[in-house]
């Protein structure tokens, strides 16, 4: 197991926790992690990923545990005096995660893609596994509401996901061409991980940039899932509520029904053990397994149960 190739589908702070359990029982140097950009906003200028980031500080030790992004001991000092002259500054950005900021967008106006930048920040800061963006160009998760439509972290952070979610649209991901290595990654892989990430924000954002979803679907047998939502909730964000807007069941049945096409394998908690039969009906094998990432050994259980439940053998 030790020298399977895992290519991961992840977004947000529920992928970057199942990245940290994984990396300890597989080599991090046959993980590729596919991560999401529809979140990426530019804030004073500066180009903020932050499922990017949030994987690259998980996996480095930096991460914020308790918010689950940012940097753990950060301090606000420059949005503060931002603030105090007159920004509105709503986005919490602190002064170290400031100067990651600041190295990547010098990066990018130099004319290094997204995944160069990228590339270079994860050696910087001795990242082993290789982190891609899905894609070098511009994607932006857009979020109808009640309200009107908003970007993403408007909807996310600001008006703090309170608004119904009516529909969801990715500017920009008709043009988007897969980054390098993206497609040979999902092509390459002993076993390819949509992480238990939110299904809408994270990993359709991804699987919207043409040719990656086709390449997820091509190796379906060797896909596995890891359902987000437990005795139907999220275990965190608002996973839960869109699966209800959005109209599905709001249960590890409607993630099953998300990934029919895409997932072999689905990972359902032992809470949800009662749905395998319905999980199994849309033609997804049923793993039923502990999925609640409370410490680092139910981390490498589940990463070890997702690797387990690759290959339809297996
Ligand atoms: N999430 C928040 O709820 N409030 C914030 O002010 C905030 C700032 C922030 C800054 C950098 C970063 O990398 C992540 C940040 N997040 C914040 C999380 C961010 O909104 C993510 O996009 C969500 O966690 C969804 O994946």
């Amino acid at each position: 197991m030790a020298d399977r190739r895992v290519t991961v589908l992840a977004g947000g702070v529920g992928g970057a926790r199942f990245l940290q359990g994984l990396i300890e029982v597989v080599d991090p140097s046959a993980v590729t992690i596919v991560g999401n950009v529809g979140d990426d906003l530019e804030p004073y200028g500066l180009h903020v990923s932050p499922d990017l980031d949030t994987v690259l500080y998980t996996l480095t030790g930096r991460i914020d545990a308790e918010k689950g992004w940012g940097v753990r001991g950060d301090t606000p000092r420059a949005l503060e005096q931002a603030r105090a002259l007159g920004a509105e500054a709503w986005f919490w950005l602190g002064d170290l995660d400031l100067g990651l900021h600041m190295a990547r967008t010098e990066m990018l106006r130099a004319g290094l893609p997204l995944s160069a930048a990228t590339a270079r920040l994860a050696a910087a800061m001795g990242l082993r596994a290789t982190l891609l963006p899905s894609t070098d160009d511009r994607l932006r998760t857009m979020i109808t509401t009640p309200a009107g439509e908003v970007d993403f972290q408007t909807y996310y952070v600001r008006r703090q996901h309170a608004d119904a979610v009516l529909g969801i649209r990715f500017d920009g991901a008709e043009a988007a061409r897969p980054a390098p290595g993206v497609l040979e990654a999902i092509a390459a892989a002993d076993v390819v991980v949509i992480a238990p990430s939110n299904p809408f924000i994270s990993i359709d954002p991804i699987l919207a940039v043409p040719g990656i979803r086709a390449a997820v679907e091509a190796r379906r047998d060797d896909v596995v899932a890891v359902s987000p939502i437990v005795a139907g909730k999220a275990l965190r964000g608002p996973a839960a509520a869109m699966l209800q807007t959005l109209g599905h069941e709001t249960s590890a049945v409607g993630v099953a029904g998300l990934y029919r096409s895409l997932a072999g394998a689905l990972l359902i908690d032992r809470e949800d053990a009662a749905a395998a039969g319905r999980v199994e009906a849309l033609g997804l094998r049923p793993r039923v397994t502990g999925t609640i990432m409370a410490d680092a050994d139910a981390k490498r259980a589940l990463a070890v149960a997702a690797l387990a439940a690759a290959g339809a053998g297996s």
